[in-house]
């Protein structure tokens, strides 16, 4: 698999790997192992589920399963091996010589997709920082990308462990670099925010679980043509448009953003703050659930829990419960709103569905009262004249 020419070749079989180790978020149909390798531009071939007490700490998994894996990667042709937990380096190296092929983990997997998405140049940078860092903790093998140009290759290849010395410096000069020109990014979307601040405008962001329906919820709000796809992060980069609410008698700034995962990368987490940023800056939260998905309640715990690292747990939040049109109609929720308890505080919730547009009227409703109640005459007589004018941050240069 490679970052930059993805589109341009056939999808690369993968057999994906989960290893139970009695923890809580096991999954046992590697569902979304098998969403992300696709959005990777990788076909899942066969799937292998184990269960071991403690990871091997050569091949994470047993001496015997990885001789059935390697047998079972000859019969499908698989080009690469992916497991949906953690390897540390040296298991990822083992394994990939004993199967003889790539082997790599979750956190790359959606390393690679972010690399793959990332338009804007804070995007990109955001993007550089974080697999600079991955790169830096795995012993350095694969760095051939930092002498081609930033946010373009993969992490395969290189020339061997003699450099390693030089590929630390080399690694850490670019981390540098990256960060630098990073904080430049910041210090302008900064002199946004302020300049919407300065026009009283009430900021906010939508949140939630990649694939939650974010996107198409954005668009159908504002109608806006923001990239909606059924792929695990289809939005990277943050996107602001006004929003007219009628029953206010105002507008207000609404922001489309990344989605979260479980297990984000750290290094994904630190590196995104910029973007992220967004949504501890904002007044109000939009936290979209995909209620069709049967994981919703673990994947909206998952968003919570990003909330809290970025220090956007204060926020208040309006819960949205997304894609009701999926839902057997006897399951179907039978009135537009109600209050949802969410960590010991009662947060009103709406039903939608983005797609046929239940429920909008009722979103809008709703946030119409939470902006009213929430922000002051001064503010909505300041707002009054800033009327339609569209900020996209999909360029900042
Ligand atoms: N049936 C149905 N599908 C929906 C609804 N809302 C969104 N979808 C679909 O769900 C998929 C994901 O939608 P997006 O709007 O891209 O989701 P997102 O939360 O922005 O995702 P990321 O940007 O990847 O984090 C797309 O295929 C949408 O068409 C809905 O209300 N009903
Ligand atoms: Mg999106």
């Amino acid at each position: 698999m490679s970052f930059s020419e993805q589109n341009d070749r056939p999808a690369a079989p993968a057999i994906l790997v989960g290893v139970d180790l009695g923890l809580p978020h096991f999954d046992a149909e590697l569902e979304e192992l098998g969403l992300l390798s696709q959005t990777a531009g990788l076909e899942p071939v066969a799937r292998v589920v184990c269960k071991r007490k403690a990871p091997d700490a050569a091949l994470f998994i047993g001496k015997g399963k990885a001789d059935e894996i390697k047998q079972l990667a000859d019969a499908t042709g698989a080009a690469e091996i992916l497991f949906d937990q953690a390897l540390s380096p040296a298991q990822q190296r083992n394994l990939e010589r004993h199967l003889d092929r790539p082997v790599n983990d979750r956190t790359l997997l959606i390393l690679e997709i972010f690399a793959q998405r990332a338009r804007s140049h804070e995007g990109k940078l955001q993007v550089e920082l974080a697999r600079l860092r991955y790169v830096s903790t795995r012993l350095v093998r694969r760095w051939s990308h930092l002498e081609r140009q930033a946010g373009g290759a993969g992490v395969r290849g290189g020339p061997g462990e003699k450099q390693i010395e030089l590929d630390r410096r080399m690694i850490s000069e670019a981390i540098k670099r990256t960060r630098e020109r990073l904080e430049k990014v910041k210090r302008q979307r900064q002199t946004q925010r302020r300049r919407r601040e300065r026009q009283g405008a009430f900021n906010i962001s939508l949140v939630g679980y990649t694939n939650a329906g974010k996107s198409t919820l954005f668009n159908a709000l504002v109608k806006a043509g923001a990239y909606a796809a059924d792929q695990l992060f289809a939005t990277l980069d943050t996107t602001t448009r006004q929003l007219y609410l009628g029953e206010a008698g105002r507008s207000v700034s609404l922001s489309d953003t990344v989605g979260f995962i479980r297990d984000l990368p750290h290094g994904l987490v630190d590196a995104f703050q910029a973007t992220l940023q967004e949504a501890v800056d904002a007044d109000l939260l939009l936290h979209v659930v995909d209620a069709a998905n049967p994981n919703h309640p673990e994947q909206l715990a998952e968003v919570q829990r990003v909330l809290h690292e970025i220090g956007a747990a204060e926020v208040p939040q309006v819960l949205v419960f997304n894609k009701v049109d999926l839902l057997d109609p006897s399951l179907r929720p039978r009135f537009e709103t109600d209050r949802f308890e969410l960590e010991g505080v009662q947060v009103p919730r709406v039903f939608v569905s983005g797609r046929t547009g239940l429920g909008l009227d009722a979103l809008r409703r709703l946030l119409a009262q939470e902006v009213s109640r929430r922000s002051g005459p001064v503010a909505a007589a300041a707002q009054a004249d800033s009327g339609s004018d569209a900020e996209g941050n999909d360029s900042a240069a």
